[in-house]
């Protein structure tokens, strides 16, 4: 709808020379102009609850006047990458106002946000300043009275800017070439008093108005537009862009905001900008100060199609201004980015060829998006976690194309690439996902290129995410003295461990026992049980669940786990226990394992119990398969005959949901086959499900936990739930045990 190829070409072109001619080395490190997508102008920074906002005007692309439509909303985090937050206000939003889009500021007063704006008034037939109001920084934004704030026909009630005072009087000052002032009432949408009417005087502003000035007379400076009024060291400071067509910005200070007012100096002289109009802003954020101002620098650009720029300065001692040149490399950035989370992609430090637009649905995303062009992120901290996936929303209404997740440079190291389907239409978005083939440690430039056939659009873009390694907290960290954490681990693919958050209390004289865990029907992931495991984790025990970490309660579809699993699980723990740069290391108790599994996964244990690594055994609503049965089996689980059980070598127990459990048979089979080792047979009558899924786990987490805590703790109270003909078990309402006759020989 915007570009005909020939058009985007002539601007890919362009725009090359113009970032090559900008950085010798060819890095790409130009920041300014801060946004590339559309023509912007007149910035206002405002500082609210921790970030940087810039609100700008927008000049048409192609335009040969101040045509302008809408204002628009950045705002960053670390004074490099911004976010496109769209044009939550235009003059659609002023019922009186139908042209001219011009110079505005926002500002926040009582948890409301107050967006002073000019625009051409068809009542008055004049230029007006108008007030709009918002309950958040980027909106949205309401015509505050439904009339203009101030107007009276003439066409210098231009570029409003607004200070509010440590006395808590706001004042609002404008004007071309006459600088206004109101004193603004609280509610910043009404004033009191009259009009008032700077002294355009050449003491004030280097030289007077330019139908004042005396023919012949050379004067230092003049006020002309744009004011922005702000206050140092206990002195107003007013800057303006000054000296007619083309401008520069200067500034003169004041003991009040209504004068007397003295000509203090240039801040930006004149420069080879490509625009005739300059406009300021400036903030102080995280201990640095900047100073925002437009320049006609983008491809295309020029004194109708300018773009807002920043740089950082630092004030003199007295709170003067040094001078402060443009530079096409910007600001330096003064915090790393995170790109483990939902990141919008209209985020970004640079880009090519885009577009943003914006719907009710996807709010801002990004557009007209070709082969060839990119989003680069700057300062991109990688570490901390391990990336596993690049996740995207898009849409296309066409072919697709591909996302390649880069780092350091447009042909750098290629982490991921994504492959983008049509989805159906330009705004039916789908999400999807690519692996890391390359993974990125420490601080980068990321670059997200896009890729597909030459010519046609390819896709939109919503937002995008790196998904590292995930972990959860269970319900409330379980019911133990130490509040446990579910996660993944980076080097032991395809498990999900469950443990105490704080391990500072382990180490040689309190080690953690380890629970090794196979699930249910064999699936590869614990989705069924993460509240019981994650319980026992919490009475200070590690456990390495088989498979993929659940994020919620939801069965796993992917493919069956395997029996090996567990043993992986078993190496992987000892490994970590010694190894120096484990956050395990040494705090591990590798005598005291148990592997245990539930129905398919009891199996998969059962298959393992030869391991000399075992201490204990915890067959969960599971058991052999006897010859008779066989044929009940599912495909793909692990089927030992019963001789399997004589390779068992340490104690076992068989926790299952009495007789209407569907392992009850196998396992009360098993029961009565093992005589060599100390074995036992608990039931709870609640059928094969057992009570994983209860809050904490329920019953079988108690009886769990007082199996391992005698077996793999030696905790004598906790032997009291099996030991002796009235044992805990058998007087806990709905439970039965049977114990062999090798059972007594446990200590
Ligand atoms: O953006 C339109 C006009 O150009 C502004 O109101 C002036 O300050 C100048 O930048």
């Amino acid at each position: 709808m915007k570009h005909f190829r020939h058009f985007r070409e002539v601007l890919t072109l362009s725009f090359s020379i113009f970032l090559s001619s900008f950085t010798p080395s060819g890095a790409l490190r130009a920041q300014n102009p801060f946004v590339q997508t559309w023509f912007t102008s007149d910035p206002a920074p405002m500082v609210h609850d921790g970030k940087m906002y810039v609100y700008t005007g927008h000049d048409e692309d192609g335009a040969d006047f101040f045509w302008m439509q809408e204002w628009r909303v950045y705002s960053t985090e670390d004074m490099v990458n911004w976010t496109d937050h769209g044009s939550p206000l235009a003059l659609e939003s002023f019922s009186w106002a139908d042209d001219r889009a011009w110079a505005s500021q926002c500002v926040e007063r009582d948890g409301k946000f107050y967006w002073y704006i000019c625009a051409h008034s068809k009542l008055s037939g004049g230029m007006a300043i108008g007030v709009a109001v918002g309950d958040t920084p980027v909106g949205p934004f309401r015509d505050a009275i439904g009339k203009p704030l101030f107007e009276n026909g003439s066409w210098d009630h231009i570029d409003p800017t607004v200070f509010i005072d440590d006395d808590g009087q706001a004042w609002l000052m404008w004007g071309n070439p006459q600088c206004y002032y109101l004193k603004l009432n609280r509610d910043m949408v009404s004033y009191s008093g009259e009009l008032g009417r700077l002294d355009m005087t050449e003491e004030a502003f280097g030289g007077p108005m330019m139908n004042k000035r005396e023919k012949g007379k050379k004067y230092k400076d003049s006020y002309v537009e744009g004011p922005w009024l702000t206050k140092r060291n206990g002195t107003y400071q007013l800057l303006y862009a000054a000296g007619g067509v083309p401008e520069h910005i200067s500034y003169s200070t004041a003991p009040h905001p209504t004068g007397p007012w003295k000509y203090a100096g240039e801040i930006m002289p004149l420069s080879e900008t490509n625009s005739f109009t300059n406009h300021c802003g400036v903030a102080d954020y995280k201990g640095h100060s900047y100073f925002f101002y437009h320049t006609g620098k983008l491809p295309r650009g020029g004194g109708f199609g300018r773009s807002v720029a920043v740089e950082e300065f630092k004030y003199n001692a007295d709170g003067s201004f040094p001078t402060i040149l443009p530079t096409n490399e910007g600001v330096k950035p003064i915090q790393t980015f995170n790109p483990y989370r939902k990141v919008e992609a209209e985020t970004m430090a640079f880009s090519r060829g885009l577009k943003t637009e914006q719907n009710d649905e996807a709010g801002v995303y990004v557009a007209d998006i070709h082969n060839g062009d990119y989003i680069k992120l700057q300062n991109v901290d990688f570490s901390g976690n391990m990336q596993k996936q690049f996740a995207a929303r898009v849409a296309s209404g066409l072919r697709g194309g591909q996302i390649e997740v880069r780092i350091d440079s447009l042909k750098g190291h290629l982490l991921a690439r994504l492959e983008v389907p049509g989805t159906g239409g330009w705004e039916k978005w789908q999400t999807f996902t690519a692996d890391f083939a390359e993974k990125a440690e420490g601080t980068h430039d990321l670059y997200l290129v896009f890729t597909g056939r030459k010519g046609p659009k390819l896709f939109n873009f919503d937002w995008w995410e790196i998904r590292g390694l995930q972990s959860l907290v269970v319900e409330d960290g379980g019911t133990g003295p130490h509040k446990a954490i579910m996660k993944e681990e980076a080097t032991l693919e395809a498990h999900t461990v469950f443990v105490p958050q704080d391990l500072s209390a382990f180490g040689k004289k309190k080690p953690l026992p380890v629970l090794v865990w196979g699930n249910g029907a064999c699936t590869n992931s614990p989705w069924e049980h993460f509240k019981f495991l994650n319980e026992i984790a919490s009475y200070g025990y590690i456990v390495l669940a088989t498979g993929y970490i659940p994020m919620e309660e939801k069965p796993y579809q992917g493919p069956m786990s395997t029996t090996q699993q567990q043993i992986e699980s078993i190496d992987w723990i000892i490994a970590q226990n010694a190894d120096k740069n484990s956050p395990y290391f040494g705090k591990i108790d590798v005598k005291n394992i148990c592997v245990a599994g539930m129905s398919c996964g009891g199996l998969q244990t059962l298959y393992n119990c030869a391991d000399p690594r075992i201490k204990t055994l915890m067959i969960c609503n599971s058991g052999l398969f006897k010859t008779s049965n066989r044929g009940q089996a599912m495909g793909g689980m692990p089927m030992p005959d019963k001789s399997k059980l004589k390779e068992i070598h340490s104690s076992v127990i068989y926790i299952l949901g009495g007789k209407t459990d569907i392992a009850y048979e196998n396992g009360m089979d098993d029961f009565r086959q093992i005589n060599h080792v100390p074995c036992c047979a608990a039931n709870f009558p609640v059928g094969h499900g057992g009570t994983y899924r209860q809050p904490h786990g329920g019953e079988f987490s108690t009886v769990a936990l007082a199996w391992l805590n005698w077996q793999l703790k030696g905790d004598k109270q906790a032997a009291k739930m099996f030991k002796g003909k009235d044992c805990g078990l058998s007087k806990r309402e709905g439970w039965t045990i049977e114990k062999n006759a090798k059972f007594d020989t446990l200590k």
